[in-house]
């Protein structure tokens, strides 16, 4: 199979996470040409506009317009940030529903534009909307990529770094499992140049620093409503990987297919990512708790898949 070459990226959704993933991407000047669609065109329109006025500042160009999903068809990427945020008295399962609907529509009308490229998706449920997402628009699993623990890692790095006074891009180590609750911490590799952390910790503050991991966007959420600037950082550097054809490894929502001994989910471990999107699933070798924990949230997962695929 093909793949569309270029760096053109097309952001659908652009709320809080889409807007701020738009604004990092100008930042960083990682693509030529940026198209927001949105159900809401006011808002797409007006941060076109406004990100337009920030491009002089910008370390290089890009042409910011507003879009269709036609313009998928000769796009490198498409980021889908779309999504209904979950009512008062909906359940989860309510919102999971809705959104795989909403997503059948979006995915339907990318893939009819000719779309050959690859998907970044933020959306949550994000685990379960970027198995949607493979199963609606059927390219192959590798190109199909979710958030996945991106954030969730990048969370825990800042507050191990802050535990030992390291800068986070010293501390190495990896959140797996959903996004969500029943992720885990994997602490028998988290190191700081090479030393573990785990053994210069006791088992209550490792569970405080889970803690803090696990319930960080809750925080947020209560004091101001919504997170978005850690995670367009992170689809960001996604996107950098791809584009630039790293090879850097990050957590991402990976299809298993027999890594971990797992089959059939998207789930959040480390993978090689390049310019064909996901090159390899890297298996961290977990110690049985951590096995016993991740099996857990694969569970979580399929028993999701299996309340809205049947
Ligand atoms: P938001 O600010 O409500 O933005 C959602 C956007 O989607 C709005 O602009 C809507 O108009 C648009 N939209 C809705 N339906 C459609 C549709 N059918 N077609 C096109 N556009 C549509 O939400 P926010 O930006 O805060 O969050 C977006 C999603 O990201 C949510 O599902 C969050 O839960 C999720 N997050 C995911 C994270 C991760 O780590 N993966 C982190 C934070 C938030």
């Amino acid at each position: 199979m093909s793949i569309t070459l270029g760096n053109k990226v097309v952001l659908v959704g652009t709320g809080a996470v889409g807007s701020s993933y738009a604004y990092s991407l100008m930042n960083q000047g990682l693509s030529d040409e940026l198209v927001l669609v949105d159900l809401n065109e006011g808002k797409a329109q007006g941060d076109v506009m406004d990100l337009d006025h920030g491009i002089v500042y910008a370390p290089s160009s890009m042409m910011i317009r507003y879009g269709s999903y036609e313009d998928c068809k000769d796009a490198a990427i498409v980021v889908i940030c779309a999504g209904a945020a979950q009512k008062p008295g909906e359940t989860r399962l309510d919102l999971v529903n809705k959104n795989v609907k909403i997503f059948e529509s979006i995915v339907g009308e990318i893939m009819k534009s000719g779309f050959d490229g690859i998907f970044i998706v933020a959306t949550n449920p994000v685990d379960i909307l970027t198995y949607a997402t493979r199963k609606f628009s059927g390219l192959p699993k590798e190109r199909v990529i979710g958030s996945g623990t991106v954030l969730d890692t990048a969370r825990f790095r800042h507050f191990l770094g802050k535990e030992f006074g390291t800068a986070p891009t010293s501390v190495h180590g990896y959140i797996i499992g959903e996004h969500g609750d029943s992720q885990l911490p994997v602490w028998s590799s988290a190191n700081i140049s090479g030393t573990p952390v785990a053994p210069k910790l006791s088992e209550g503050r490792k569970s405080e620093i889970a803690e803090q991991v696990r319930d960080a966007a809750y925080r947020i959420i209560e004091m101001k409503g919504a997170t978005y600037y850690g995670i367009a950082m992170g689809l960001a550097r996604i996107t950098k990987a791809i584009l630039r054809n790293e090879h850097v490894v990050l957590p991402v929502g990976a299809m298993l297919e027999g890594e971990y001994g797992e089959e059939d989910v998207y789930i959040g471990v480390p993978c090689v990512i390049h310019r064909k999107g996901i090159e390899k699933v890297i298996e961290l070798s977990l110690n049985d708790v951590e096995k016993e924990k991740f099996t857990a949230s694969v569970q979580t997962l399929k028993d999701i898949q299996g309340q809205v695929w049947g």
